[in-house]
């Protein structure tokens, strides 16, 4: 008998690969070439009857693409994020989705915390402190600031959103939080995010990517959050209105960020980079072992639960 046939735009680790391998035909558009044309040409050429389709959230996944793909019924995409696919379209053809948001929660949480206390601390200058030698020459690192005590104010309560909050409050951190909807949680809610920011020392951007959220952190928020605050972003670059970032920065009205994403990835405003109160990470938050492990596992997991008649294990509403 045949095997059913998945088309891959983008692939999983190559640990888990023969998972999908052992049981399906796999229509490799990924090594079809470089470009965009390539793989539309790879798709078109094969996609007649594959019923699966396994990419990464920023993926070229284009409308020609789909018409290509009439049994297409289900996308696991094996980010997160999927602000790049192109929702309305799957959503049109009645084509469901999945994501792995479950399986990087945990370390992306910790890389929020990180980027936190690296911030509060300036914890990076300190180490280039002590291996320049400055520490013999210079004297005692300036004082920084604790984040014990202090007010975290975090933007979107999703899951992760909440896996922040847990991590905050063992830092004895008084956490509010600002989403669409109130959500049924033991936290201060506002449903104002300036008056959030305004009452906070530290805001966390948790919140999905896309257009609904872009440049959802706005001057005026960075303002509220003001001359201490420390702006911190796991989630898009899209999210923060970049160029008002970068004036909030060096004007001093915001008083620093500790960044994971970019507008622009992966070579982010040379404008952003060269300030002293920034902190960079280099988009690596579920950048472990085990997250990208348990994401490629629930990728091919989601797909096994789509062809096998049975619940999605993580799907998400388009
Ligand atoms: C990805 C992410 O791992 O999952 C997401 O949405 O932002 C990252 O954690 C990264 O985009 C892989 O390229």
């Amino acid at each position: 008998m045949n095997k059913a046939e998945i088309m891959v735009l983008t692939p999983v680790r190559s640990s888990i690969m023969p998972q999908l391998e052992e049981r399906f035909d796999l229509l490799r558009a990924d090594k079809a070439g470089e470009t965009t044309a390539e793989k539309e040409a790879f798709v078109t050429r094969h996609g007649a009857n594959c019923r699966a389709l396994l990419c990464s959230g920023n993926a070229e996944l284009t409308v020609a693409m789909l018409d290509a793909m009439p049994q297409l019924g289900h996308v696991s995409c094996l980010t997160a994020g999927y602000d790049g696919l192109p929702l309305r379209e799957l959503a049109a053809r009645g084509v469901t989705l999945s994501n792995t948001s479950p399986a990087l929660r945990d370390d992306v949480a910790d890389m929020a915390i990180l980027l936190m206390l690296a911030g509060k601390r300036d914890f990076v200058t300190a180490e280039t402190y002590v291996r320049s030698g400055d520490w013999a020459t210079k004297g005692m690192f300036p004082l920084q600031r604790s984040v014990s005590g202090k007010r975290l104010g975090i933007v979107g309560l999703g899951s992760l959103g909440q896996a922040v909050a847990t991590r905050a409050q063992a830092f004895n951190m008084q956490v509010s939080y600002w989403n669409r909807r109130e959500k049924n949680a033991p936290l201060r809610f506002h449903p104002d995010l300036i008056q959030l920011a305004s009452e906070s020392d530290v805001l966390i951007v948790t919140v999905a990517g896309g257009p609904e959220t872009e440049n959802l952190i706005s001057a005026d928020v960075m303002q509220a959050l003001g001359p201490d605050g420390l702006l911190v972003n796991i989630s898009r670059g899209s999210v923060i209105d970049e160029p008002a970032l970068i004036d909030a920065l060096q004007s001093g009205k915001l008083g620093a960020a500790a960044l994971d994403v970019f507008a622009s990835e992966p070579d982010p405003d040379p404008r952003l980079t060269a300030l002293r109160n920034v902190t960079l990470s280099p988009h690596h938050a579920s950048g472990t072992e085990e997250a990208r492990n348990a994401m490629a596992q629930l990728a091919v997991d989601n797909i096994f639960a789509f062809m096998d008649d049975k619940p999605l294990i993580s799907p998400v509403s388009i």
